[in-house]
């Protein structure tokens, strides 16, 4: 039974581990015995499994909690967080249930937030003593590039912001709120806790990719959908830089086009309004996509200004 209050010398903290779940029998019942070796509980969340993993992971000493219709990586996230804040838990350690996530490192990722050094800890591949075992390059690649959008917008400074091996002080589950349902919660959940200043620190970890469910092209549905929110976050932030930079370079292309329109002069009458009318176009366009995003920008400030002196809030 958890204990009452915050963990303290005397106390021994109560830590729980949460397991989103979708048809992995052949991985979750090693990863659950594995778990509750460094933990009290283990709460795997099944979206509506078709094959033996809700069993399989009862059977190894885990709590199933039963999604009836599936609800995504995401909503199994909402669950567990429900639980674990409900469990009145001192930690969640957060682990995908296709054995990709060693458990040995579970005593790493929560000794920062047991000692009180951080609210948030990510498993990171991209720090030193962490990697990746038979990593394919398109994922590399595409965890870099979600990585440098989402740096962008919110200059979180996380190495690795794709990686679901996470851990969460008590701090962290009860102010962490997120929306989304899909695999884009990772950027959400880490913009979430940038706003409301946690302490996210990252430890190295060895994540595998030789599991029997190994990393398939799902996983390139999954990086588009997590690259539109993190380019769609960068436009509410960043207006100017999403609209205006490519505004600027319509205007100089127009201004390069009008230029020579001009030097041709003395070509034919036909060539001329063509390519001068393109101009006219290309210009009005990246003027139009500058000045919006330059409403957008001082809208923005408008706003925080406003909620600042109104109501307090930063
Ligand atoms: N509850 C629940 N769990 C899910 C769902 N989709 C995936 N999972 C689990 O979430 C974890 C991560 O999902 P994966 O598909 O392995 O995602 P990934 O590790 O980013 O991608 P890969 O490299 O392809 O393995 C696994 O433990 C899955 O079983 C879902 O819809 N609902
Ligand atoms: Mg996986």
């Amino acid at each position: 039974m958890p204990h009452e209050g915050l963990p303290s010398e005397t106390a021994k903290p109560y830590i729980v581990a949460g397991m989103p779940m979708y048809n992995e029998e052949e991985t979750i019942g090693s990863v659950v015995i594995r778990a509750l070796r460094h933990v009290d509980e283990v709460i795997c969340i099944d979206d509506g499994s078709s094959d033996a993993s809700a069993r399989i992971a009862e059977a190894c000493g885990a709590t199933v909690i039963r999604h009836r219709v599936n609800r995504g990586y995401g909503g199994a996230l909402k669950t567990l967080f429900i639980k674990a804040r409900e469990m009145d838990a001192d930690a969640l350690v957060l682990l995908d249930s296709d054995g990709q996530h060693e458990t040995e490192d579970i005593p790493n990722m929560l000794k920062p937030i047991l000692s009180g050094e951080a609210d948030f800890t990510i498993g990171s591949r991209f720090v030193e003593g962490g990697g990746g075992t038979d990593m394919p390059a398109y994922r590399r690649l595409g965890i870099k590039v979600i990585t440098a959008a989402s740096n962008l917008s919110s200059d979180l400074g996380i190495k690795d912001t794709q990686s679901g091996y996470r851990a969460f002080s008590r701090t962290a589950l009860d102010r962490l709120r997120f929306d989304a349902e899909g695999m884009e919660l990772s950027l959400e959940m880490l913009e979430d806790a940038h706003e409301k200043q946690l302490r996210v620190l990252e430890i190295p970890t060895v994540i595998r990719y030789d599991v029997p469910k190994g990393s398939n092209f799902t996983a390139v549905s999954h990086g588009f959908t997590v690259m539109t929110w993190a380019m769609l976050s960068l436009s509410q932030k960043k207006p100017l830089l999403v609209l205006g930079i490519p505004g600027f370079g319509l205007l100089a292309a127009a201004a390069a086009m009008g230029f020579r329109t001009a030097q041709d002069f003395t070509l034919q009458l036909d060539s001329i309004i063509g390519s001068g009318i393109s101009a006219v176009w290309v210009g009005l366009l990246g003027l139009s996509l500058m000045a919006t995003g330059l409403v957008l920008q001082s809208a923005q400030r408008f706003l925080r200004l406003l909620l600042v002196r109104e109501f307090g809030l930063d």
